[in-house]
């Protein structure tokens, strides 16, 4: 180092200025994430990923939990462009609502990438990919499985009440979609009552008690959209005295534990998976984003469905 270099980097040190990019230590990349809530066991697991996975990659993770309020995430969003990160990632609580707070990622020029719920925005350049399942089809699965249960009794006509997710939200939507496209085939497949759980135990509880109370109409099928709803409902099924799994068959969505034991003890019939663990995938995908490499616009996850009879077998092999 010549006198003179010297003599610029102390002033640099001096002045507070010194960066240590410029001594060759990699700057760690920042990654503002917002995630919805902490509403499912899901959730957890998918929380849990994400932080993991941020560690063992070495990036430096700004995580915000939004209590599924979207205005919380608005301002988490803003929070971070006001921070200048590398990257944004979040699940949007619900589709609509985002053009303007995305513009205004794109203005900072901050890459955004979307994790397990959509959006829906005028312009689809406003994110540059997403990765997630694929809920139109979850609801299919289930729908398919409902289909192969009726024929067992193919005169019978199958009375069915739904617990939907959060109003609004992708993974709800497209449940709904999914699961009425496919039971439409069967004429005695009849959807009944269908309400917002909000994906939690609690509500699904309160819900499924108040389709109980209603008394007008046997019911035989519950369709939650997901696991904590649907062991909600079964405490209320068992409250009103009758036997869940067998009194009404239980169809829901996720495969957590909680499930899968809810399975073993005979009181879910079957649970559709959908995979919350994201991270090590989110992490690579920003990696490149923020490199400028290609990626694909949509990324799905690859999932199975686990009927009651295979649960114990499966349990000890599940990761969330
Ligand atoms: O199914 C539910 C959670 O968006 C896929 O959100 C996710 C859903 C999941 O609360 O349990």
């Amino acid at each position: 180092m010549t006198l003179n270099r010297r003599a610029v980097l102390t002033a640099t040190l001096v002045a507070g200025l010194f960066n240590p990019m410029w001594a060759g230590a990699a700057q760690p990349l920042v990654m503002g994430f917002s995630q919805v809530g902490a509403e499912s066991e899901w959730r957890t697991a998918n929380t849990a990923s994400i932080k993991d996975a941020a560690k063992k990659d070495g990036i430096t993770l700004k995580f915000a939990d939004a209590q599924q309020k979207q205005e919380n995430q608005v301002k988490a969003l803003r929070s971070f462009i006001a921070q200048k990160v590398d990257v944004i990632a979040f699940s949007p609580v619900v589709e609509s609502g985002w053009d303007t707070v995305l513009r205004e990622a794109r203005a900072a020029k901050i890459p955004v990438i979307l994790t397990d719920r959509a959006v829906s925005v005028s312009d689809p350049s406003l994110y540059v990919t997403f990765i997630g399942s694929d809920f139109v089809e979850e609801g299919r699965k289930a729908g398919r499985w409902l289909l192969d249960f009726a024929k067992k009794a193919p005169n019978a006509e199958l009375n069915i009440v739904e617990l939907q997710g959060t109003v609004g939200s992708a993974p709800a939507i497209d449940r709904k979609k999914g699961f009425e496209e496919i039971i439409a085939s069967n004429p005695k497949l009849k959807l009944s009552r269908s309400q917002s759980g909000d994906f939690t135990r609690a509500k699904g509880k309160e819900v499924m008690e108040a389709f109980l109370k209603a008394k007008d109409k046997k019911i035989d099928v519950l369709y939650a959209h997901n696991d904590d709803m649907a062991i909600g409902a079964i405490q209320a099924i068992e409250e009103a005295g009758l036997k869940p799994g067998k009194d009404i068959i239980i169809i829901s969505i996720d495969g957590v534990k909680g499930a899968f034991e809810a399975m073993v003890a005979g009181k879910l019939n079957v649970t559709v998976e959908c995979n919350p663990l994201l991270g090590p995938q989110l992490m690579q995908l920003a990696r490149d984003v923020v490199a400028g490499k290609p990626v694909a616009r949509r990324i799905t996850t690859t999932e199975g469905v686990f009927p009651a009879e295979v649960a114990a077998k499966e349990l000890p092999n599940r990761r969330y």
